[in-house]
């Protein structure tokens, strides 16, 4: 079995300590953070994601495999900054209402913050009100959405209108992403820039930024 094979196991079985030391032993033998994250941690999660979808994975066991890629994620966070520490602009993130996943927008708001841009955390269910009003709040330049389920989707687009209802919509540049948002989405929604991963948002975010 490879290496990024053991680490899924263990990410899925919820191992954690055992996923410490593999992460920590890939890191030894000279694979790059990047490589760790998407070929162990985040495939984990995808092979988690088909387990749920076929039952063969519930809620709790699903849960435990999320704590655990995140305790992995934590020896990877140092070493996946990219950044010059120049700041690049404010981001509120967070994940849109109804939804609870954050692993991935908690992953974005990491690498934004690596590479200079001030995050805000609004953390998860956000209501459009909440992210208008986060948005005035810190006078952020970019607002970032993160959706997971297709039910909560049309949030984002809801979201859009209330910072055109409030008049705020012209002041600031609108990211989305999550696993079943695509470009198509992003475009029929009015959003200013799609991301398919956390390294695409930082790439999506600095285009925006320089427009
Ligand atoms: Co849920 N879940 N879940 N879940 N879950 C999915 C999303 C699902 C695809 C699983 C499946 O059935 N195959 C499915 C959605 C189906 C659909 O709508 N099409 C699903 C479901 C159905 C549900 C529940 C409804 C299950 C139930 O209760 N019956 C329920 C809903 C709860 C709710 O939100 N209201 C639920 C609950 C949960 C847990 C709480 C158990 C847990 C979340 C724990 C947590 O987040 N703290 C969970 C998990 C872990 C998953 C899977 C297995 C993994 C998600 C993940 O963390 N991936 C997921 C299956 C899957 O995605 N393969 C699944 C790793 C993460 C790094 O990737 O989040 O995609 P991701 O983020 C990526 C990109 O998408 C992108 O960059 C990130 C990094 O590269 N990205 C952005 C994300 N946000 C971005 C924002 C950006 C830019 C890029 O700009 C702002």
């Amino acid at each position: 079995m490879s290496l990024f094979d053991t680490i899924k196991e263990s990410v899925e079985r919820g191992r954690k300590d055992e996923l410490l030391s593999l992460v920590q032993q890939g890191l030894d033998d000279g694979h790059p953070a990047q490589e760790i994250l998407q070929q162990g941690l985040i495939a984990a999660m995808d092979v988690v994601g088909v387990k749920m979808e076929q039952e063969e994975m519930f809620i709790p066991e699903v849960l435990r495999a999320a704590k655990t890629m995140e305790a992995g994620l934590e020896i990877l966070r140092p070493l996946l900054a990219v950044g010059d520490l120049q700041v690049s602009g404010t981001v509120v993130i967070g994940t849109v209402k109804g939804d609870l996943h954050d692993i991935g927008k908690n992953l974005v708001a990491m690498l934004l913050s690596s590479a200079g841009f001030e995050v805000v955390d609004a953390g998860i269910n956000v209501t459009p009100e909440a992210f208008v009003e986060k948005v005035r709040e810190t006078g952020a330049d970019f607002l970032g959405m993160s959706a997971l389920l297709t039910t909560t989707m049309p949030q984002m687009q809801l979201t859009l209108k209330a910072l055109s209802d409030a008049g705020i919509r012209d002041q600031v540049s609108v990211l989305v992403g999550g696993a079943p948002v695509t470009q198509d989405w992003a475009d029929r929604i009015g959003a200013d820039g799609y991301a398919s991963d956390a390294g695409a948002a930082i790439k999506v975010a600095k285009e925006l930024g320089a427009l």
